[in-house]
């Protein structure tokens, strides 16, 4: 029988924690013949409350969870793990700026990376959910230094499961239609959703639309699609951002279908302008374990201008966390 995969999950007791260890321990993340062992990470104060979950996941009896360590020692939690799913981080309080935002997840972010780089597997993969996911992602890699880089990734797979849902409503087909989908740049409402490369049915989306809907309704309904969750459910989006964090660990471990691609945030290569070390959302496939960046793809005006604003502000966000010396 295979070994068990170790994947550490931060934020264990949050929202997020909850929708996604159950997937994590039913076999959704790494597949129906990957046993696992989960190892939850979680600040002192909400131990306890991952001890509930703990329990209820004990409850499940799933076939595939051999373990579960819960600790508050980030050195405990990254020992020897496989799959990091860092979700816990620092939310934006009242009245705080930018650069406070930054300075706190620097504390979460820093430690993190130097746990996983002190510690993990050799495989290790990292995916970075906490917001602002791309610099906390950057954070953790810069003090990870024996890591390779490109196993650093951060969330925009729920972004991109957004656009594919606001296309395929907008035509009325299935998802399963709609290919080539790509979110570039921050997950922040700056990010730009493209359906100028995006496949429907083999024909490309941007031209199965009008110009007004895919300017005035798409791009902002899928940036701002998050506040829109919070608005009507009174808290953050959380299953659907558990199951776009299985999604994005499963095609990176699995592989990327023939024919199409997907979005995540990578340390860029350069590619598209886009200035080296920055971890910013592409279109990726996965081949081989790895995560790549679709290359060569045409960029119109349009689109470069939008990419360009959302570089712009993780550059921004990377010049911040520099000058506080986290980086
Ligand atoms: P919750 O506040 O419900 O849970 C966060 C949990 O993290 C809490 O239990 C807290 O105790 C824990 N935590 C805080 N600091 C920690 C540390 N140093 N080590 C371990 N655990 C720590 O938030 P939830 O709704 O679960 O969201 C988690 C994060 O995901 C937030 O930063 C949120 O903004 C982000 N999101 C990212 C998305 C993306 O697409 N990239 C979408 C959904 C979500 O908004």
């Amino acid at each position: 029988a295979q070994a068990p995969v170790n994947v550490t999950v931060t934020g264990a007791a949050g929202q997020i924690g909850y929708a996604l260890l159950f997937r994590v321990a039913s076999g959704q993340l790494l597949g129906p013949d990957t046993p696992v062992k989960l190892r939850l990470l979680e600040i002192p104060q909400a131990v306890k409350a991952a001890e509930g979950t703990a329990m209820e996941l004990d409850d499940c009896a799933f076939p595939l969870l051999k373990g579960i360590d819960i600790t508050d020692d980030a050195n405990k939690a990254f020992d020897g793990t496989n799959i990091a799913l860092l979700v816990g981080a620092r939310p934006r309080g009242k009245g705080m700026e930018r650069g406070d935002l930054l300075q706190a997840n620097g504390g979460i972010f820093k430690p993190q990376g130097e746990a996983i780089n002190a510690g993990a597997a050799d495989d290790i993969r990292v995916l970075v959910v906490g917001n602002p996911a791309n610099t906390n992602a950057l954070i953790a890699q810069q003090h990870a230094p024996d890591v390779p880089a490109d196993r650093f990734t951060a969330m925009t797979r729920l972004d991109h499961n957004r656009a594919i849902a606001q296309v395929a409503a907008k035509l009325q087909v299935p998802v399963t239609d709609i290919k080539k989908i790509t979110i570039w740049g921050n997950h922040s409402a700056t990010q730009y959703p493209d359906l100028f490369h995006a496949e429907v049915d083999g024909k490309i989306a941007a031209e199965q639309v009008d110009g007004e809907w895919l300017r005035e309704t798409f791009i902002p309904t899928v940036a701002k699609r998050g506040a829109a969750i919070i608005e009507a459910r009174g808290a953050s989006s959380a299953a659907s951002a558990a199951s776009a964090a299985v999604d994005h660990v499963y095609t990176w471990v699995n592989g990327t279908p023939e024919g199409d691609w997907t979005s995540a945030a990578v340390v860029s290569d350069g590619s598209y302008g886009v200035p080296e070390g920055l971890i910013s959302s592409f279109p990726v496939t996965s081949r081989g374990g790895r995560y790549e960046i679709v290359q060569g793809l045409e960029i119109d005006e349009f689109s470069r201008a939008r990419i360009d604003a959302s570089v712009a502000e993780l550059a921004e966000e990377r010049d911040t966390v520099r000058q506080l010396g986290l980086i």
